[in-house]
């Protein structure tokens, strides 16, 4: 396996709104990230993701695009960001920006161009179709609720929008509309820029026609996913970037893959297909939903990460290269998710950040992980800001009449809010995020949980990772070895075994609070092992049978 320093490298996600506050105006900003740098460097970092900071009206916080090449006026100027972008190179980490090119914002100047008349220049920059009987051009939902299409009057047609309306998805089909992004990629790139993280790009291509979805509930709206994601000319338009632009430099690019399959994912990031180096994959953040979508709660079952994570691992070894993630700007906090948040925080906290770490792939930290952020419940829907949220609320409590009670606690455990209240730095007034009114209230808990604190305790999650981040740096196996699960169909210890070379890591998880013996299999050899990271004391070094504690995390090496 060829190896290069994306894949050895450790991510860390900024959503700059929530970040760190410099200016008291209460919304994160990027002098507010220049000053943590130091604390970045420190955790080990070696590359950071931001969120969108450009020109947006913000109804999807940054997400909505009006400027591609211009920052935003609340995160503040482009010479803040070069200063940023230099002193991140300073300490030697690298910067990916976000490049959301499914859609733009509704209010960037193409857009406003092209709603102007059928015949303007940019008219076909965007999707228009006219409507069908006085109806919608067909009846794909939204990703935040309602119809993907929006009546536009000036010109009699509707515009096509995945996500909100004021996010008209860009017409790639236009040979003109690919050359613009390619230019403005490029104009990033040349500004010292590091690679790109992708917003649902497998969304670019649709399929010829835009069909009605399949609709056997017979609802107003149905999900369309099946003709725009991973669309027919997918892998054209993405080769022909990478010809273009992506190929000149040396960077990261991570695709952001809703309803891509390992199958989808080989071709994406293969080594000899030019496109992408890795994918951020959907599935093992679907396998705690039942089949009316994210708000429709399921209880996870272990098996069933199992099997996919297992499932990713072993179909792109050697084949392409995953992301490992468990949580980000848009899903609840893992520990609150996949942990126990309450009595167990601090275990199961480190106990994910080792099973997640010791895969195979380039991990992700988002902020906020790494002092283990929980979820938040606000009383009212009044403190919630999230499009999703408010939109899929709408539907269903003021239009819809379904229980209120209930609708809350999918927000609870699912809204995408969980991860976006304000860095907790320290225990003082708004958790040290701002001197202001922060944009999204604090969670209540930043008295125990802060970065302040963390990095006093040297038992904290925070120093946990740290060590575990530099384990990475210390021994190739983490980064190449090949992977194996050990007990298949153990429902609460996620056990494996790494390999390369000569060397064997012996990786034990307990996923539960209940105590739970381990027993390795027969066939697993590990010589002379050496205990590499714990979040228990281990007294004695039998790795062939031990109780595991709840939560508890070993991950063993040998000699
Ligand atoms: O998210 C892509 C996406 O598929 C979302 O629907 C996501 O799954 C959803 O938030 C979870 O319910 C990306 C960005 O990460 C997200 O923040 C944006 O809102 C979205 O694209 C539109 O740009
Ligand atoms: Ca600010």
């Amino acid at each position: 396996m060829e190896k290069t320093w994306w894949k050895e490298s450790v991510i860390y996600q900024i959503y700059p709104r929530s970040f760190n506050d410099s200016n008291g105006d209460g919304i994160g900003d990027l002098k507010g990230i220049t000053e943590k740098l130091d604390y970045l460097k420190d955790l080990g970092i070696d590359v950071i993701w931001l969120s969108p900071v450009y020109k947006s009206p913000n109804d999807d916080n940054g997400y909505d695009i009006s400027d591609y090449q211009d920052i935003m006026d609340e995160f503040g100027t482009m010479q803040d960001w070069e200063e940023l972008l230099q002193e991140i190179h300073h300490r030697g980490m690298r910067l990916i920006m976000d490049l959301v090119v499914n859609h733009s914002s509704d209010e960037h100047a193409w857009f406003v161009e092209s709603r102007k008349s059928k015949d303007n220049p940019y008219r076909d920059y965007y999707i228009w179709r006219p409507g069908k009987d006085g109806h919608e051009p067909n009846n794909w939902e939204s990703a935040f609720s309602g119809s993907t299409w929006e009546y536009d009057e000036a010109t009699n047609e509707y515009f096509l929008h995945i996500f909100s309306k004021k996010q008209p998805d860009l017409n790639w089909e236009n040979p003109k509309l690919r050359d613009e992004v390619y230019k403005m990629m490029t104009w990033w790139l040349d500004k010292g820029i590091d690679g790109f993280r992708m917003d649902v790009i497998n969304f670019i291509s649709k399929v010829t026609g835009l069909p009605d979805a399949p609709n056997p509930n017979g609802k107003k709206y149905a999900s369309g996913s099946e003709f725009f994601m991973n669309g027919p000319r997918i892998h054209e338009f993405l080769h022909e970037m990478n010809e273009n632009v992506l190929s000149k430099y040396d960077i990261i690019t991570v695709g952001e893959m809703p309803g891509a399959t390992v199958e989808d994912a080989k071709h994406y990031t293969g080594h000899d297909r030019e496109e992408l180096n890795m994918v951020f994959t959907f599935e093992h953040m679907d396998l705690d939903s039942g089949p009316n979508g994210k708000w429709d709660l399921k209880k996870l079952n272990l098996l069933d990460l199992k099997d996919n994570i297992s499932k990713w691992q072993t179909g792109l070894n050697g084949e392409g290269w995953n992301s490992l993630y468990l949580n980000n700007h848009d899903q609840p906090r893992m520990v609150s998710r996949f942990g126990n948040d309450k009595e167990y925080r601090v275990e199961s906290a480190k106990m994910l950040v080792t099973f997640l770490h010791m895969l195979q792939g380039t991990p992700y930290v988002y902020q906020g992980e790494e002092i283990g952020m929980t979820n938040v419940r606000f009383d009212s829907i009044e403190d919630y800001k999230d499009i999703e949220i408010l939109n899929m609320y709408h539907e269903k409590v003021i239009e819809g009449n379904e229980d209120l009670s209930k609708v809350m606690e999918s927000i609870y455990v699912k809204g995408r809010d969980n991860a976006r209240t304000p860095f907790q730095w320290d225990e003082s007034e708004h958790a040290g995020f701002t001197t202001g009114e922060p944009w999204l209230r604090v969670n209540p808990n930043y008295k125990e949980i802060n970065a302040k604190q963390a990095v006093n305790d040297t038992n904290s999650i925070y120093h946990y990772y740290k060590k575990i981040i530099q384990l990475r740096k210390n021994h190739t196996i983490i980064v190449y070895g090949d992977y194996e699960l050990l007990l298949p169909d153990h429902e609460t210890i996620f056990a494996y075994t790494r390999s390369y070379e000569n060397q064997k890591l012996l990786v034990v998880t307990n996923f539960s609070r209940e105590s739970a013996p381990f027993t390795l299999p027969a066939h697993v050899e590990l010589n002379t092992p050496e205990l590499l990271i714990s979040n228990y004391e281990v007294a004695a070094d039998d790795i062939t049978s031990f109780d595991l504690r709840p939560f508890e995390a070993r991950v063993y090496k040998s000699k």
